[in-house]
């Protein structure tokens, strides 16, 4: 199934991609119980690295309860919330995002899914909520491990991957690095709100994210030819990004679909993004089952403890994955 999304419009020249052209763009929709949904998760992997998925089984009630409560910290007084930053690089953040001075119209709340309340910055930031916050993080970093598992196993099973666990293992595993970011982007007082950037334009290093939000829009992905297009909000699906390892372990064939959030509305927005991370130690090189002879390799092998650590000292928008050389 597909469904036509509009092109972004810009009003800043900042934001003028001169490739931008007033074409729809079709990104696909994969129904997870469709008995063909690997073959379609491989296509959007291979044609955008990124698709919505719907039919998830994750209850509603747990999306917005998450929501509620993320919504009730943030509207904490600023006092309150500075103590469980400056980020390390989890606990909050304001305005700034990463330590290469990229900044963005946002606050935000980054926790690791292994072990959080060991950093004493994650620990912070349930200090200020009641325990009912920390119940529903742990409850839906569960069921994100589910679909990104579930996901990365039917992209195993479409592409012949063996062993067939070997993707999802490498996110099921109680070592996997993975973590959850909880953005909220503040509503605009002045009419018509100025565009800004909310997030600025990059890649997820990791092996594939998942985020929902609620209903306000401001994502946008960058099509193959240098498009952007954005997505329409859906608060009752999941949206499936491609990162840098997926990438790599492909050898190119799946993209790391680069994206940024422009915030232009009266609206606040707040998005969940779960990133599916390996364990540090975890060698990382493209699929000796999908690409058999060495030669043929784009990138050279990397640890993804090695690779996240470059990644975490670049600015956001640099392009961390030069063929044969990701270090
Ligand atoms: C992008 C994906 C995740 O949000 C994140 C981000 C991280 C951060 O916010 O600290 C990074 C960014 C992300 C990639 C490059 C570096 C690191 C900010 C930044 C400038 C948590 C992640 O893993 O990488």
């Amino acid at each position: 199934m597909v469904v036509l999304l509009q092109p972004a419009t810009f009003d800043s020249d900042v934001y003028v991609n001169p490739k931008c052209k007033p074409s729809p763009v079709l990104i696909p929709v994969v129904d997870l119980t469709e008995p063909d949904a690997k073959t379609q998760i491989v296509k959007a992997c291979e044609e955008f690295g990124f698709f919505k998925i719907v039919s998830h089984g994750v209850l509603p009630d747990l999306m917005t309860q998450l929501e509620q409560e993320a919504n009730n910290f943030f509207a904490l007084p600023h006092s309150l919330k500075e103590k469980a930053g400056p980020t390390d690089p989890f606990g909050y953040g304001s305005k700034q995002i990463g330590s290469k001075g990229d900044m963005g119209w946002i606050e935000y709340i980054l926790l690791n899914a292994n072990n959080h309340l060991e950093s004493t910055k994650t620990a912070a930031v349930f200090q200020q909520t009641p325990t009912i916050f920390r119940e529903a993080v742990e409850e839906y970093m569960e069921e994100m491990k589910g679909i990104s598992s579930k996901v990365l196993d039917m992209v195993a099973e479409e592409l012949k991957i063996e062993p067939k666990e070997k993707l999802s293992n490498l996110v099921r595993v109680k070592e996997s690095d993975s973590c959850l970011r909880m953005n909220h982007y503040p509503d605009k007082e002045e009419s018509p709100a100025k565009e800004e950037i909310g997030f600025g334009e990059h890649t997820d290093p990791q092996l594939i994210s998942v985020l929902r939000s609620n209903d306000t829009e401001g994502l946008q992905i960058c099509v193959k030819d240098g498009t952007w297009v954005a997505v329409p909000p859906d608060h009752s699906s999941f949206f499936v990004i491609v990162g840098d390892t997926l990438q790599v372990l492909t050898n190119g064939r799946f993209k790391s679909v680069k994206h940024r959030v422009l915030t232009n509305t009266k609206k606040s927005r707040l998005s969940m993004i779960y990133f599916a991370g390996p364990p540090l130690t975890e060698k990382i090189a493209p699929l000796s089952c999908l690409v058999p002879k060495q030669e043929d390799w784009l990138y050279k092998e990397f640890t993804w403890s090695q690779y996240k650590s470059s990644a975490y000292k670049t600015k956001l928008g640099d392009y961390r994955l030069e063929p044969s050389d990701p270090m």
